[in-house]
């Protein structure tokens, strides 16, 4: 596995070529679409300097990917996909897999930065908590990819400026009763960020105002008597 990348995107100076930042390229690549895969039937030699250049994102992350089956503990049924840290590497993995839509119910996705497992459990999430997006079960046609691929370019694009970095992760469940997803953050205590997050959030997915979302801390979700953890924010 590669180390972790360093904090801060190389500084663009004159001297280098003309490099648009991650969030401009996350962007960029999500208008064009397939358009990049012309590049690969050109003459390498040919290309300019910015199409040779992947572009780093500010962590790295990891995939996850969860199957229920019943005869296995819940952890047992977490399988690790990959790690990347550029934003080419990003689409490449994300253009292969299936959509969350085309998962199987009871499936999750879950994407959190490198070394931090997407469980309860692991030391970076267990005083944290996550905001709940729940879906009816018409969205799974209507929301919910674009809902899961907005969150993720949120994440890897630090759109949470001073606050990403009390993001863990993201998980998207699909659930015969409405697919949910949420965004995990590590500290409870840090409320001006989390309220922050879901603002931001709600904003970028373009769910109206009206829409109450709802932050639950992983201590009560795992001792919760009923089907949901009481809110310990809403925005
Ligand atoms: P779930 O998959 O998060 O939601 O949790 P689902 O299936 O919609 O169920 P609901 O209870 O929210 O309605 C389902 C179950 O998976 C939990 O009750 C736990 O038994 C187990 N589980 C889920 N998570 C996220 C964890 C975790 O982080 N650690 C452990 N040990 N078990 C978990």
């Amino acid at each position: 596995m590669r180390p972790a990348p360093t904090k801060s995107l190389p500084a663009i100076t004159t001297e280098e070529p003309y490099r648009p930042n991650a969030h401009t390229k996350l962007l960029e690549m999500k208008e064009e679409g397939k358009e990049n895969d012309k590049v690969e039937t050109q003459e390498v030699d040919n290309l300019p300097p910015e199409l040779l250049i992947k572009h780093p994102l500010q962590n790295m992350w990891t995939l996850w990917f969860f199957k229920n089956d019943k005869s296995k503990q819940w952890e047992e049924n977490l399988c690790e996909v990959t790690s990347f840290d550029t934003v080419e590497d990003f689409w490449a993995l994300y253009n292969h897999i299936e959509t969350a839509s085309n998962l199987q119910t009871g499936c999750d996705y879950a994407m959190f930065k490198y070394g931090i497992k997407p469980m309860w459990e692991d030391s970076r999430n267990k005083k944290g908590g996550r905001w709940l997006i729940s879906l009816n079960k018409q969205q799974r046609a209507t929301e919910l990819d674009n809902f899961w691929l907005e969150t993720l370019l949120c994440m890897i694009g630090e759109a949470f400026d001073e606050y990403s970095d009390d993001i863990c992760g993201a998980v998207v469940n699909i659930r015969p009763k409405g697919d949910k997803i949420g965004i995990w953050t590590a500290d409870l205590t840090k409320s001006d960020g989390i309220v922050m997050i879901g603002k931001k959030l709600k904003e970028r997915l373009n769910i109206p105002p009206k829409f109450g979302i709802g932050f639950q801390a992983h201590v009560d979700t795992m001792t919760k008597a009923g089907s949901v953890a009481k809110n310990r924010f809403t925005v």
